[in-house]
């Protein structure tokens, strides 16, 4: 276990969400779930709460720099794991740190909206995201609409995922998993694709309202699970069992779509 040693550090990019359930308040108490350290900069701040955003401010990239550099300065980070990146500027700056920073671990969330519809990034940064961070991602993490988005692949079956994973893999990524878990299907279908070709990881498909940043907790899961030696194939279950837990104890919080529980009563680590 890893419990009784210095924990890893885990450096979460992402939005602010003062509602707790996505972003930056998400990362860090996923972070923790997994006995690492979180450690966070914020790239910009979301006007929100469970009923829906309602906007959302950038930040310059000057601020995310200087959150940053003394981060990298006093701490071996572990892993890095990057959320909303509102703006080209901004995606540049964290490129760019985590090249030089030779990070060993970088999960890329590239959130692009949120859930009830509000766009997080301009289309800019999009491109920038796509030629800048992706090549020095260990793994990228969008949803079907993200891939789609990205790629320029309309994905309506698995094929379709495919042909969109083997173009996200172009960009220079290690790795790519797209989730299907938002769609209304029985199943939830992900799909890894990776240097070693395809992999497919379906569980039941949830029926709930409490799913607020569950893109945001899975990527940081990953993230850990990565940072404590486990390649994605092993992760990427870990971390759908954590998922699974924590929408089924969500507190019920708020009138819209609510939180997760990020510390499930049942979860139990076994990683070495
Ligand atoms: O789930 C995407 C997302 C990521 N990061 C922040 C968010 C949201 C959705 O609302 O607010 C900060």
């Amino acid at each position: 276990m890893i419990s009784d040693q210095t924990p890893l550090v885990v450096l979460t990019v992402a939005g602010f969400d003062p509602s707790g359930g996505a972003g930056v308040l998400a990362d860090i108490k996923t972070i923790a779930a997994f006995g690492c350290y979180g450690v966070a900069a914020i790239s910009g701040i979301t006007f929100q709460n469970t009923l829906g955003v309602n906007g959302a401010a950038s930040e310059n990239p000057l601020i995310v720099r200087q959150q940053l550099a003394p981060l990298f300065d006093d701490f071996e980070i572990a892993a890095v794991k990057t959320g909303m990146l509102p703006t080209a500027e901004i995606v540049h700056e964290v490129a760019g740190l985590i090249r030089k920073r030779a990070t060993p671990v970088v999960v890329v969330d590239p959130v692009l909206r949120s859930t009830s519809g509000f766009d997080l990034l301009d289309h800019a940064a999009i491109d920038a995201l796509v030629t800048q961070l992706f090549p020095l991602a260990s793994l990228i993490t969008p949803n079907r609409f993200e891939a789609a988005v990205l790629s320029g692949v309309q994905i309506e079956n698995q094929l379709h995922a495919e042909r969109a994973a083997n173009a996200i893999l172009k960009t220079g990524a290690q790795a790519v998993l797209i989730t299907g878990g938002d769609t209304d299907t029985d199943v939830s279908i992900d799909l890894l694709r990776d240097k070693d070709g395809s992999a497919v990881f379906s569980s039941e498909h949830i029926e709930s309202k409490n799913t607020h940043g569950t893109g945001c907790t899975f990527a940081s899961a990953l993230a850990c699970l990565m940072a404590l030696g486990q390649p994605p194939r092993d992760a990427i279950p870990i971390a759908k069992g954590y998922i699974r837990q924590a929408i089924s104890n969500a507190p019920g919080l708020g009138r819209g779509q609510g939180p997760l529980n990020h510390f499930p009563p049942g979860f139990n680590l076994s990683v070495k």
